[in-house]
């Protein structure tokens, strides 16, 4: 179906372009994209076409001609009847599933609180990742834990599994005591130098550039690390994208660059950033294996990262990914996407819930229950909350922040200005008496892993 609006041009007899002097011309039309549906339509999502076992998995070193069909088709490996079936099944383990399924988990438990908390006035901005909780969780496990990532402000999942803590996460919500970038960050800017995932940053895109340099780097120093990095399909529309593949192709440096199609730019539909084919299927233009996979498929998303990983580890360079997601919230909790799309899409979306898909996986070979998934929504819930109040024992906006005052002029010069120093001096003797402890990160706080 195409959903465009055709806008037709004046006619403008003057204009030496006009149709009189084009031969059989058509009408002058400027195609403008729109969304399937709007705040009072029924969503109709057509069900996957594409079924387990449609694509071949082939070797890890084969050339990007052999990956077409998968780039503009769609990898999955869990079918509608809810079971695993085709090549594509990965090597990985019910134990490992189950971890994936806990972090999954935790990151919408995680979301949950923090939505309650800005509205309660407790921090002022989150973004969740609802719906597209695979990305992360099943990316960031498939990658080993040398490997440097460069996430959006989507993947909070990826820091978890990393083993940022979420105490350390909350402090960065807040920017307190806590928060490793010592609150000069606006929230949801994590970074984990310990876990290897680097900033994000509020322009989006340039994570993915930065991430192939880091690559290049690698590979230019003989380090065999792979470099992970995702963006949005508004964010594919930048031309960051296409300078990332660009240095991608030419260079080869082992790097897994996806892009995360969650349907929406904030209230800008996905339709505004392609003229009509897959994401995946531009790597094809740059010599490059696309991949295009089911974003909701925990077993389909590891095993396509595992095919990535191994490739770019293995000498044969970067591979682009695309994940067809839906973003079940709004975009951040500034956002009120009842203004802009039919409330019950998500509920319509064809790749269903990740969590439930996997979930059901598992309780249907006899690897988790519905009284284990239960009691374990329950534990997370509440460590989200102890987290959250532990968190908050560092600093809020209303008791003070706790940073030290000369924090404010710290980690930009090697050797700080003299005026600088005297402006500082200056702060400290208007202020408060500075503060024996400068920023901490609550490590026994550490997240405990209720299964796997
Ligand atoms: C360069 C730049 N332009 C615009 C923005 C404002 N902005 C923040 S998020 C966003 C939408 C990004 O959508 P998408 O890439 O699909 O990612 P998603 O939010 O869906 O994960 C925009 C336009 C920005 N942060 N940076
Ligand atoms: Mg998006």
């Amino acid at each position: 179906m195409d959903d465009s609006k055709i806008l037709i041009g004046k006619a403008n007899p003057s204009s030496h372009t006009s149709a009189a002097a084009v031969k059989d011309p058509l009408p002058l039309a400027l195609r403008v994209p729109a969304a399937p549906y709007r705040p009072g339509d029924l969503p109709r999502f057509n069900p996957f076409h594409q079924q387990p076992g449609d694509f071949s998995r082939p070797d890890t070193l084969a050339p990007h001609t052999e990956l077409r069909d998968h780039a503009a088709g769609l990898i999955r490996v869990l079918g509608d009847d809810g079971l695993a079936a085709g090549p594509w099944q990965p090597s990985i383990g019910p134990q490992q599933l189950r971890s994936g399924l806990e972090m999954m988990m935790r990151a919408r438990h995680f979301d949950a609180r923090m939505i309650a908390m800005q509205r309660q006035g407790r921090l002022s901005f989150h973004v969740s990742c609802k719906g597209e909780e695979v990305a992360a969780v099943a990316g960031a496990m498939a990658f080993a834990s040398h490997d440097v990532l460069f996430p959006s402000y989507r993947q909070a999942g990826l820091m978890l599994v990393r083993g940022m803590p979420m105490v350390a996460m909350i402090g960065q919500l807040i920017g307190n005591r806590c928060d490793n970038a010592k609150g000069r960050q606006m929230p949801v800017h994590y970074s984990w130098r310990a876990g290897n995932v680097v900033s994000i940053s509020s322009p989006v895109g340039t994570q993915f550039p930065q991430a192939v340099g880091a690559a290049m780097a690698f590979a230019y120093r003989g380090e065999r690390r792979v470099v992970g990095a995702w963006i949005g399909d508004g964010t594919a529309a930048q031309g960051d994208f296409h300078h990332a593949l660009n240095f991608a192709s030419v260079f080869r440096p082992p790097c897994v660059l996806h892009v995360v199609d969650n349907q929406w730019a904030i209230s800008t539909h996905r339709n505004t950033s392609t003229g009509g084919a897959t994401f995946a299927a531009r790597a094809d233009a740059y010599h490059l294996p696309g991949l295009r996979v089911d974003g909701n498929d925990f077993l389909a998303v590891f095993a396509a990262e595992a095919w990535a990983i191994e490739r770019a580890r293995r000498g044969g360079g970067p591979t682009l990914i695309e994940l067809l997601t839906y973003r079940r919230d709004a975009h951040s909790t500034s956002d009120d996407p009842t203004q802009y799309r039919a409330p019950e899409e998500a509920n319509h979306w064809p790749g269903g819930d990740p969590i439930d898909r996997l979930s059901r996986y598992l309780i249907r070979n006899g690897h988790w229950t519905e009284n284990a998934h239960r009691d374990l929504n329950e534990a997370l819930d509440q460590e989200a909350a102890a987290a959250f109040q532990h968190a908050e024992s560092f600093g809020t906006a209303a008791t003070g922040l706790g940073h030290p005052t000369e924090s404010l002029f710290e980690d930009v010069y090697t050797t700080m200005p003299p005026q600088l120093t005297e402006q500082m001096r200056e702060l400290q003797t208007e202020s408060s008496p500075p503060s024996a402890e400068t920023s901490i990160i609550p490590f026994e706080a550490q997240n405990k892993r209720a299964v796997g």
